[in-house]
């Protein structure tokens, strides 16, 4: 009951999407500890007013659950043991030191995942503890969504974190080509009720502008929808710059001043019209023109891209020219056009002084770069199966679930069986901690205090800035504990100190002396005072401390970016110049050529990607309500007219054969589909995670059994696996339903 003696009202803030939206938590106080009763938004919330979403409101569903990991657990054969912290950091620690003795550090892998990201020091500590070991085998899930962004960025603009978002607020042509901000609340910027300010957009008498292969959500509320073949994305940001060019869209004067290159670009997309273009990516020829000429007479437009441009083939090549393409027609660095954010630090500049993601190390397999330090998740089966110098031996896998969310899981699940060792630290025992050695239980974010994540804070990545700080909302009613102290006591355990250096590890292990013990649980383990670190932080930026912003339980206002301050100033290239043409891409667009021939001739169907409201990535499928009735599976959504041309009807059973694998679907037609477009939901096949009570009895079937994994089935230059526009032939079932995850079809 609200403000009844036994409960509280508190403010935070969620961290389940880049959204952040501000919350108020409703907590009651029971015999077995605090619950949390009720999630509101906070109408106060300087950027965030009112605004929150079905997953956010219900998330508490998820840390309350009976299923929540209380304890670490060993798998002993296929039972699991609950056992200490003391036994579990020893054996681990014993195992890992031996390995790396042994074959040395790199055999130690890790894989940050996306929940880690949301937290200011999970992968802080996460990197710190590798680097104590020494070993460079680090993966995250960027090469799943985002790498291409990141390595585009460090070849223009000289560091990977440089990147420019969309003026929302002020914009008057936003053109979105593979995002549906609608449902995934936006990505690379905190855009809160993007609905709201998409309508704004028209309601001022700007454009919106959905280039996708489906009438999206996002396209239905912005009004504007251009439809594209999958995969195809790279031609038609080609004949984009072609027709600016033909236009006499270029700002030459603002190119000579400010970037270095155009002139290889503007002959690379000579041969590019859209008459041509037309031919794969379907879309007319006027009808690019139009939008060219929408986006040129705007007094400020973006282009702004995401995952579904990001997870085809070529997702590099896109980012780049779509970049291209805002800086030379004026829009980069300008009001209503791209702005690059100012972080509380000017962390390019830091970046760039300290050659922080600037290791040009390499994979064993396929000689990839990594991209802010991490290889591609596509070589990783690779790295463990095949023998020799560096073999992946054993993994971490921290706030990440892998083997639903990366390619060709099939394979990666038979990968991590050859593991000597393999931990997971999560809130759940999820379908990669079914597989693994030990489980380490970990605190939600309502768990942890906190302040905003590395986008927001250190890039400025909002379209209305602002800083905020949560305290923990409650303490953990088990033995779980924040990530940064268990990688403090991995550290030790491993007899390697944290980011190598024992006077810091010292120092963290004796900081637990002053621990509160307020979020350590009922287990009372000490952990390291996580608030001193992030005060450390605001006050490297000057802007405050923690406990002065926990005084602002609705956020502080920042002055909003106004752009005219990057070019020539800001930008951290050694000579000052955003590079329109590096190497590195131009060489990558020699094939152009052949994959367009390529593309004329494949009429096959094109598998793409589909979110929904209540499902995030691989982890809210444990909340009742959310797969509930005929939500209790993702779907194939095929046109009504590709469905008829497959032998297939609305409800029917469907098998999906890609190059890799066959997984069997129920059918849903939608008429929303470009036809040659077939969807499905990732996210699924949740059947071998025993302990999630509710998830594990969903009949989903995971996606990514379908997507290629190794050196060949890879995006060059970022890594990038290929996750969308995936070619597929369907066809009516062979058989029942199947039940094992792993392989998604019965036989
Ligand atoms: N509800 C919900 N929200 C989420 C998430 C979630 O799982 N669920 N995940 C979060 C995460 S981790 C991320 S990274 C963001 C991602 O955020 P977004 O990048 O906005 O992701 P999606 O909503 O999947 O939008 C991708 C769009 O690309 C389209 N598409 C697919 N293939 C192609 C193609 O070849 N070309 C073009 N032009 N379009 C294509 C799809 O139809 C879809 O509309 O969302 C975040 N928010
Ligand atoms: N086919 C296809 N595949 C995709 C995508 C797609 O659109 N299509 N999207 C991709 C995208 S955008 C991404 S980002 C990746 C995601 O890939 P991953 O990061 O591997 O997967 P998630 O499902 O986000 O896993 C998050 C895990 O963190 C746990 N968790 C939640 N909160 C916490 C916490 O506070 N601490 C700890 N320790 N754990 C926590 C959850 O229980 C869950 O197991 O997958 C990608 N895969
Ligand atoms: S949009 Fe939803 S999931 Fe994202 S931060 Fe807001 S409440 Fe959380
Ligand atoms: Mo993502």
């Amino acid at each position: 009951m609200p403000g009844s003696p036994d409960t509280q009202t508190r403010d935070t803030f969620c961290r389940i999407c880049e959204s952040l939206c501000g919350l108020e938590v409703e907590v009651e106080r029971t015999d077995s500890g605090e619950r949390i009763r009720d999630i509101r938004p906070n109408e106060q919330h300087v950027a965030t007013g009112g605004f929150a979403c079905l997953k956010g409101l219900h998330q508490h569903k998820l840390y309350d659950s009976p299923d929540r990991l209380e304890y670490p657990e060993k798998r002993v054969g296929d039972r699991w043991e609950r056992i200490s912290w003391a036994q579990a950091l020893g054996e681990i620690g014993a195992k890992v030191a031996k390995l790396r003795g042994d074959h040395g550090a790199d055999s130690i892998g890790m894989y940050v995942g996306t929940a880690a990201g949301f937290s200011m020091l999970h992968p802080l500590f996460a990197q710190g503890f590798m680097q104590g070991l020494g070993s460079k085998s680090m993966y995250a899930p960027a090469t799943q969504d985002c790498a291409n962004k990141f390595a585009v960025a460090h070849q223009v603009y000289g560091f990977p974190f440089s990147q420019p978002y969309p003026d929302v607020d002020r914009t008057e042509c936003l053109i979105i080509v593979g995002a549906n901000p609608v449902v995934s609340k936006w990505s690379f910027l905190q855009v809160p009720n993007p609905v709201k300010r998409l309508r704004e957009i028209q309601g001022r008498g700007g454009r919106v502008i959905v280039v996708d292969p489906r009438r999206t959500e996002t396209a239905k509320i912005a009004g504007e929808h251009v439809f594209i073949k999958p995969d195809t994305d790279v031609f038609f940001y080609l004949s984009f710059l072609n027709v600016v060019i033909e236009r006499g869209g270029v700002d030459r004067a603002r190119v000579a001043q400010h970037m270095k290159g155009f002139e290889a670009v503007e002959a690379l997309v000579r041969e590019w019209t859209p008459e041509r273009t037309e031919r794969v990516t379907r879309i007319p020829a006027e009808t690019l023109r139009e939008m060219v000429d929408a986006y040129l007479a705007a007094n400020g437009a973006a282009l702004y891209s995401s995952t579904g441009v990001n997870m085809g083939t070529r997702g590099s090549l896109c980012f780049w020219l779509q970049e291209v393409i805002n800086a030379v027609t004026g829009n980069l660095d300008r009001p209503g056009g791209t702005l690059m954010g100012e972080g509380i630090v000017d962390f390019a500049r830091f970046g760039v002084r300290s050659g922080m993601f600037m290791d040009d190390k390499t994979s064993r397999i396929g000689g990839f770069r990594a991209v802010n330090d991490a290889f591609p998740g596509g070589v990783m089966a690779d790295e463990i199966l095949t023998p020799g110098d560096r073999q992946l031996r054993a993994l971490f896998v921290t706030g990440g679930n892998p083997l639903i969310t990366m390619a060709n899981s099939g394979r990666l699940a038979k990968a991590f069986g050859e593991l000597e060792l393999l931990v997971t630290l999560d809130i759940y025992r999820n379908e990669t901690g079914s597989l693994a050695h030990y489980i380490l239980p970990c605190t939600t974010p309502f768990e942890r205090p906190d302040i905003l994540f590395a986008f927001p804070l250190l890039m400025g990545m909002q379209s209305r800035p602002y800083l905020q700080a949560t305290e923990a909302v409650h303490a953990p009613r088990g033995e779980q504990r924040d990530e940064p102290s268990i990688y403090v006591e991995l550290a030790k355990a491993c007899g390697s100190p944290i980011f190598g250096s024992s006077i810091v590890q010292k120092l963290f292990e004796g900081t637990r002396r002053f621990d509160t013990r307020k979020r350590s649980g009922k287990g009372g383990l000490p952990g390291i005072p996580q608030e001193w670190i992030l005060s450390l932080l605001l006050r490297l930026g000057r802007v405050g401390s923690y406990k002065k912003l926990l005084e602002s339980p609705n956020g502080v206002a920042r002055p909003p970016v106004r752009g005219g301050n990057y070019l020539g100033e800001r930008i951290v290239t050694e000579d000052k110049k955003v590079d329109l043409s590096p190497d590195i891409l131009m060489e990558a667009a020699g094939e152009l050529e052949t994959a367009f021939e390529r593309e004329l001739s494949d009429n096959r169907l094109r598998l793409i990607t589909k979110r929904t409201h209540e499902t995030h990535n691989s982890w809210t499928h444990n909340i009742e309500e959310f797969v509930s009735g005929e939500r209790n599976t993702n779907h194939l959504y095929m046109h009504p007219e590709d469905a008829r041309k497959a032998g297939l009807e609305n409800g029917g059973l469907a098998d999906v054969r890609s190059a890799t694998a066959t997984v069997r679907i129920p059918v849903r037609t939608l008429s929303d589909l470009m036809p040659g477009t077939v969807a499905m939901p990732h996210g699924w096949g949740h059947q071998h995670a025993g302990d999630l009570s509710v998830a594990s009895k969903t009949a989903g079937v995971n996606v990514n059994l379908l997507a290629a994994d190794g050196p060949d089935a890879i995006e060059r230059i970022a890594g990038m696996a290929h996750l969308t526009g995936i070619p597929v032939d369907v066809f009516p079932a062979a058989g029942p339903r199947a039940k094992d995850s792993w392989s998604g079809i019965a036989e």
